[in-house]
């Protein structure tokens, strides 16, 4: 692990001075657990519609980061149709599931009984899904469904076949026929009587290109506190940005686990001049691993996806150890180091508490220490994902 910090204290400790500045360690333990409880607790649900054959059931795999063919993953085909509403929990976090609706179109019932029928009042926000032309039953659902304060994105799939038959043109552009397509289906969304609408562009065989990843960050984005965090976590990490938007989201995090660690742990870990709770900390390090997709079940359905052997993209995991290697040894062994190697950082760290969480529990240096070496293990995590990532989509 790399354990060279940066001497500036990271903004996000502001927050954790003005917990403790307001004194009550205890309770700013308990509301942290209650809040990180919470996150585990808070579900998405996330529902997606459109016709027959349209790529519903494809969307539903790619945003679990699944392939088509996998035992869990939606059924899909020409023969495969949406008949009931059905959820598919994400593979990883199972507090996501993404519904695979019947499309409107091929529904005998007016808007109102479909969306009773479909259970709308589940879902956060609806996508709604369309290879060809969004219909005329899609912009009367769409209306229904702002009506009831709820969010819709348009999908256009299929976009590899559209941009394979205009390739054939001469003078061909890709990035001008993505814009032309766009302001197409914006233009005949607009006419339905739709003020704003946004349309995707993807295509289901490469998530990393066109407006899959722009999808993705427009979902996180619209969403609004602890569901915004559950995104993040579940998402695919098909570009730079969204292992960025990881990072922000476990930077966060981490500081209110070495807090929470300190707090409830104060036998004081052997050999060590410290007091933790380093279960806390294992289990951390562990998650980390699964929201940043490198953990085996989604290293291995991201190696299916991009059709490469799991050991290629295994062996770009070069900073951290495998999953199963996060013992508390692990962690005790870290602590130890980060005592011995980070002191500066640790020390400064400890010394900038010590007024406030000092004479409390008396871990100024417990609160350091653990904080550092999330902190670390955070970047070593990062910087695997990327290289992984880099691996996955090399061509
Ligand atoms: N080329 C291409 N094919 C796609 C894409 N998305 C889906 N398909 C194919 O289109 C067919 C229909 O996709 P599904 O996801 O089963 O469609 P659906 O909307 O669930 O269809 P129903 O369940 O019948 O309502 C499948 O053969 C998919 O592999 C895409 O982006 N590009
Ligand atoms: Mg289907």
């Amino acid at each position: 692990m790399d354990n060279t910090q940066s001497k500036q204290f990271p903004k996000e400790l502001d927050e954790l001075k003005d917990a403790l500045a307001k004194g009550n360690i205890p309770d700013s333990a308990a509301k942290i657990k209650e809040e990180l409880d919470l996150l585990e607790r808070t579900t998405l649900n996330i529902a997606i519609t459109g016709l027959s054959g349209a790529g519903k059931s494809s969307l539903v795999n790619a945003l679990r980061g699944m392939t088509d063919y996998e035992e869990r993953s939606a059924k899909t085909g020409v023969t495969e149709t949406t008949k009931h509403p059905m959820g598919y929990p994400h593979p990883v976090f199972p507090n996501v599931t993404i519904w695979d609706l019947p499309g409107i179109g091929t529904s005998m019932f007016k808007v109102e009984k479909y969306l009773k029928q479909v259970g709308f009042d589940n879902y956060d926000f609806f996508i709604i899904v369309a290879s060809d032309r969004f219909t005329v039953h899609d912009s009367r659902l769409a209306h229904e469904i702002k009506k009831l304060n709820k969010k819709i994105y348009y999908v256009r799939t299929k976009l590899d076949v559209s941009l394979n038959s205009e390739a054939r043109k001469p003078n061909f552009n890709e990035m001008q026929t993505l814009k032309r397509i766009r302001e197409y289906y914006c233009g005949n969304l607009e006419k339905a009587g739709e003020s704003s609408p946004r349309v995707f562009l993807i295509s289901r065989w490469d998530l990393s290109k066109y407006d899959f990843p722009l999808l993705l960050q427009t979902l996180e984005s619209e969403l609004e506190g602890i569901k915004k965090e559950v995104l993040i976590m579940a998402m695919p990490t098909f570009s730079k940005e969204s292992i960025r938007k990881k990072q922000q989201t476990m930077e966060s995090l981490i500081w209110k686990v070495s807090l929470l660690s300190c707090a409830v742990g104060l036998t004081p870990v052997p050999g060590l001049s410290l007091a933790c709770d380093i279960a806390i900390l294992v289990k951390t390090m562990k998650d980390m691993y699964k929201v940043f997709g490198l953990d085996d079940d989604s290293l291995r359905m991201l190696a299916h996806h991009v059709g490469k052997p799991f050991d290629e993209l295994h062996s770009a995991i070069k900073n951290i150890p495998s999953g199963g290697e996060i013992t508390i040894q692990f962690v005790r062994d870290s602590l130890k180091k980060s005592l011995l190697w980070g002191t500066l950082t640790v020390v400064e760290l400890a010394l900038d508490f010590v007024p406030i969480v000092g004479s409390v529990f008396g871990g100024a240096s417990s609160l350091a220490s653990t904080y550092c070496i999330l902190k670390s293990f955070l970047r070593d995590v990062v910087k695997d994902a990327e290289n992984v990532r880099a691996k996955a989509f090399e061509r």
